[in-house]
C-alpha cells in the first residue's frame, strides 16, 4: 500500500522489531531486523544455513519472561476505528481471533471496554457469520464479525453466501497485512493477499480496502449504510494491519466520523402500483405469493390488510414469517393453478412459483411444466432486482411478468393497499366477500387434513417427525417462543401445525441452502431473543450440526439460552434420496454399505452421541431418545433447564423425514 504520509513517530518497523526481541516471532531474527533500517539484510549479509541454532536472543525470548514492549506514542489508529464502530450501536461481535486484526481486537477490549460491540468467542468463522445471520432476523440489526482476511474469510465464505441469498446484512471485516516490505515473514505473509475481498465480491453488496484512518471511517459508515438499505446484504472491509497498528499521525488533518442516517427503502413507482391495483381489484381469483415480503411485525400486518381487502388467497413460501398460518386466507402452493392474477412479493424464484420442474425426465433431465393458466397476469415487487450480480445464480431462471417493480415490498405495501381499496368497483364487493367464505371452508379442511397426517405412525420408533415437532410444541406453547431455526427436513410440521402469527415465530431458512446454517443461526437468533426475554427453540438436524459443532460452546460460554431438539435421522437424508433416485433412473439397486447403510450418506456406525458432544461444551443434554413416550418428559425437563439460563439439547432419533 502506498502511504502518502511521512513515517509516524514510532514506526511499525520498530514496533515489529521490538516484538521480535520480545519473542513474538522467532522468524524476525534481530540481525535482519536491525540491518533492514538501511539496506535489505539479505543482500549484504552472508548466506546462512536454514536451520540455525538459536541465538542468545531467541533462546532468551523463548524461555524467559518477555521484556516489556516499547510503548507507542500517541493514540493507536485502531482506537479511532473503535470510535467509528461504536457510533453504529452494534451490540455483538462474534469472531474467531487472528493476528491480522490483533490491533483492533486489543482496542475493542481495552479501549472500547468490550461493550457495543461485545466480543463473542467463536470456534469457526462460518459460525460467526451464521450467528450474525440468525441474530439479524430477530433483532433487525446487523452484527460485525472480524476474521483472518484470507483463511478466516475462506471459512466464512459459505455463511456469507447464505446471508447474501437471504438478503441479510452482515458486516465482515477481514484483517490483512498489505505491506509486503514490512509485514512479518512466514505465516503472516501466507495469510496476506493483495485483495482479500475478491474471495467474496460476487456475493457481497459492497467492499472496500481503506488506506487511511479517515478512509476507514467513511468506509465503515458507508458499509453499514449499504448493508442496511433494502435489499439488505453482507458487506466486506479489508483492514490493513499497518493501519490498525500505527498511531494516528498528526498532520494537521482532524479525523471525523461521518454521521449515519438510514436510507429509506425503494418504493414502487406510483404508475406501476396503480396498474397492479387495477389488475388485482378486477381479478376473479387473485393470489398473493410471498417469500421475503415482511421485514417486520408491521410487514405481517400490512400483508393481512392487503389480503383481506381483496379476500385473496396467500401462499407463504416461508423466506420469512410473512403471513399468519392461522389466517383463513392462507393456502398451499398449488393455489396458483386457479389464479387469474398473481402478485409475487420478494420471491426468490418467480419462475418456480408458476412452473414446475419434475426431476424424472429421460436421462435424469428434469421436465418443465406450467402450473398456471396461460392468460394469468403476473405482478412482481422485488428489491432483489436492484442487487443482481453475474456469477452466482441466485437470481434463478428468468420469468417474464406483466407488471414489474424493482422495489421493496414492505415499503410499497401501504401505497398498494390504498390503491387496491380505491380500485375495487362497488359492484364487485359482494363477489369479493363470497371469495372469503369459500376460503374459510378450504382452510378448515386443509387444517384437519394436516392434523390427520400428523397422527400417522404416532407411536413409531424412532420418533416420527410430526411427533417430534408436536411434542415440542406441547412444552413451549404457553411461552413467548421463537423457532430460531429448523434444519434438515421435518416435512414442514412446525409451519403446518404450530400457530405462527408473530414475526419472530418463524425466521425462514438459510437463503442459499448451504448446510451448516442451522446450528449457528439458531444460536444467533437465540442471542437476540434472549435480550428480548423470549424463549428460543430449534429443530436441529444431525448433518447440519456436524459442520461446525463448536458453536455449541459459544452458546454455553456466552449464556445464550436455546432448546435444541434434534432431528437425528442418522444421515444426510436428502442425499440418500438423490442417490436412490439416480439408482432408480438407471435401473440399479442403490448401493448399500453392509452395516454402514447407504454409502456416503448415512451418519451411523459409529452413531454420534450428540448429547455427549453438547454436554462436553457446557450444555445440559439428554439422549439418545428412541422411544416416543420418553420425549414429552425429557422436553419438560429441558425447557426448565433453558428457563434457568443454560442451553439444552435433546438427541432424538427420528424417522428420515
Ligand atoms: C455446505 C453444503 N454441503 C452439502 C450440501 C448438500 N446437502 C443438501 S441437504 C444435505 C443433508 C443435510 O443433512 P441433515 O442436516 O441431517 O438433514 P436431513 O436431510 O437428514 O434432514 C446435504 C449434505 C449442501 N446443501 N451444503
Ligand atoms: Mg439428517
Amino acid at each position: 500500500m502506498a502511504r502518502k504520509h511521512p513515517r509516524p513517530e514510532v514506526s511499525r518497523r520498530k514496533f515489529l522489531a521490538g516484538a521480535a526481541v520480545a519473542g513474538a516471532t522467532t522468524a524476525l531474527a534481530p540481525p535482519a531486523a536491525n540491518a533492514a533500517a538501511t539496506t535489505d539484510a539479505s543482500i549484504s549479509a552472508p548466506r546462512r544455513p536454514s536451520a540455525l541454532p538459536p541465538t542468545m536472543q531467541v533462546a532468551v525470548a523463548e524461555t524467559a519472561t518477555p521484556k516489556e514492549l516499547p510503548r507507542i506514542g500517541g493514540v493507536a489508529g485502531s482506537d479511532f476505528m473503535v470510535d467509528v464502530i461504536k457510533t453504529l450501536d452494534i451490540k455483538y461481535l462474534p469472531s474467531n481471533p487472528a493476528s491480522s486484526f490483533r490491533a483492533v481486537h486489543e482496542s475493542l477490549i481495552n479501549y472500547g471496554g468490550n461493550k457495543t460491540p461485545e466480543f463473542l468467542t467463536c470456534a469457526h468463522e462460518e459460525s460467526a457469520v451464521g450467528m450474525a445471520h440468525g441474530y439479524f432476523k430477530v433483532a433487525g440489526k446487523p452484527l460485525l464479525t472480524l476474521c483472518h482476511g484470507t483463511v478466516g474469510l475462506q471459512h466464512a465464505a459459505m455463511a456469507i453466501y447464505n446471508a447474501w441469498c437471504d438478503r441479510v446484512p452482515v458486516i465482515v471485516v477481514g484483517g490483512n497485512d498489505l505491506d509486503a516490505a514490512h509485514r512479518p515473514p512466514g505465516v503472516p505473509t501466507f495469510h496476506s493477499a493483495q485483495d482479500i475481498n475478491a474471495l467474496v465480491r460476487d456475493f457481497t453488496k459492497w467492499d472496500d480496502t481503506p488506506v487511511s484512518l479517515q478512509h476507514f471511517a467513511q468506509s465503515f459508515v458507508r458499509a453499514y449504510k449499504i448493508s442496511m438499505t433494502p435489499p439488505y446484504g453482507p458487506v466486506a472491509i479489508s483492514l490493513d494491519a499497518g493501519l490498525q497498528q500505527e498511531p494516528i499521525r498528526d498532520n494537521g488533518e482532524k479525523l471525523y466520523i461521518p454521521r449515519y442516517v438510514a436510507t429509506s427503502p425503494p418504493q414502487g413507482d406510483s404508475g406501476a402500483v396503480k396498474e397492479a391495483a387495477r389488475l388485482l381489484a378486477n381479478a376473479q381469483n387473485p393470489v398473493i405469493v410471498v417469500d421475503r415480503a415482511a421485514r417486520s411485525e408491521n410487514g405481517v400486518r400490512l400483508l393481512v390488510q392487503l389480503a383481506e381487502a381483496l379476500q385473496a388467497q396467500v401462499i407463504d413460501q416461508g423466506g420469512r414469517m410473512n403471513f399468519p398460518n392461522t389466517h383463513y386466507l392462507r393456502r398451499p402452493p398449488t393455489a396458483v393453478s386457479n389464479a387469474d392474477v398473481i402478485i409475487g412479493l420478494e420471491l426468490s424464484d418467480f419462475w418456480a412459483t408458476v412452473n414446475a420442474y419434475i426431476d424424472n425426465g429421460e436421462h435424469g433431465i428434469g421436465v418443465n411444466t406450467t402450473r398456471i393458466k396461460p392468460d394469468t397476469k403476473l405482478i412482481s415487487i422485488n428489491s432483489s432486482e436492484l442487487l443482481t450480480k453475474a456469477n452466482y445464480q441466485d437470481f434463478q431462471r428468468f420469468q417474464s411478468v406483466d407488471v414489474s417493480m424493482a422495489a421493496d415490498a414492505e415499503a410499497t405495501l401501504p401505497a398498494l393497499i390504498e390503491a387496491v381499496k380505491a380500485a375495487i368497483p362497488s359492484d364487485r364487493k359482494a363477489a369479493i366477500e363470497k371469495r372469503g367464505e369459500a376460503a374459510r371452508k378450504a382452510f378448515a379442511e386443509a387444517r384437519e387434513r394436516a392434523r390427520q397426517a400428523a397422527a400417522l405412525a404416532w407411536d413409531a420408533s424412532p420418533v416420527s417427525t410430526a411427533r417430534l415437532v408436536m411434542e415440542t410444541w406441547a412444552q413451549i406453547k404457553d411461552l413467548d417462543w421463537s423457532l430460531a431455526s429448523s434444519s434438515g427436513n421435518v416435512s414442514n410440521w412446525p409451519n403446518r401445525l404450530w400457530p405462527m402469527e408473530r414475526y419472530y415465530h418463524w425466521l425462514g431458512a438459510s437463503g442459499g441452502y448451504g448446510v451448516g446454517y442451522g446450528a449457528p443461526a439458531s444460536v444467533g437468533a437465540a442471542l437476540a431473543n434472549r435480550d428480548l426475554g423470549r424463549f428460543s427453540v430449534s429443530i436441529q438436524s444431525d448433518g447440519d450440526l456436524m459442520y461446525a459443532p463448536g458453536v455449541l460452546w459459544t452458546a454455553a460460554r456466552h449464556k445464550i439460552t436455546l432448546l435444541a431438539v434434534m432431528h437425528n435421522n442418522r444421515g444426510y437424508h436428502q442425499e440418500v434420496m438423490h442417490v436412490q433416485r439416480l439408482s432408480n433412473f438407471r435401473n440399479r439397486v442403490a448401493s448399500l454399505g453392509g452395516d454402514m447403510g447407504p454409502i456416503g450418506t448415512s451418519i451411523e456406525n459409529p452413531d454420534i452421541e450428540y448429547h455427549k458432544l453438547a454436554e462436553s461444551m457446557g450444555w445440559w443434554a439428554k439422549g439418545p431418545i428412541k422411544d416416543p413416550a420418553q420425549l414429552g418428559p425429557a422436553l419438560k425437563e429441558a425447557v426448565a433447564v433453558v428457563k434457568s439460563g443454560q442451553p439444552a439439547l435433546l438427541n432424538v432419533w427420528t424417522q428420515p423425514r
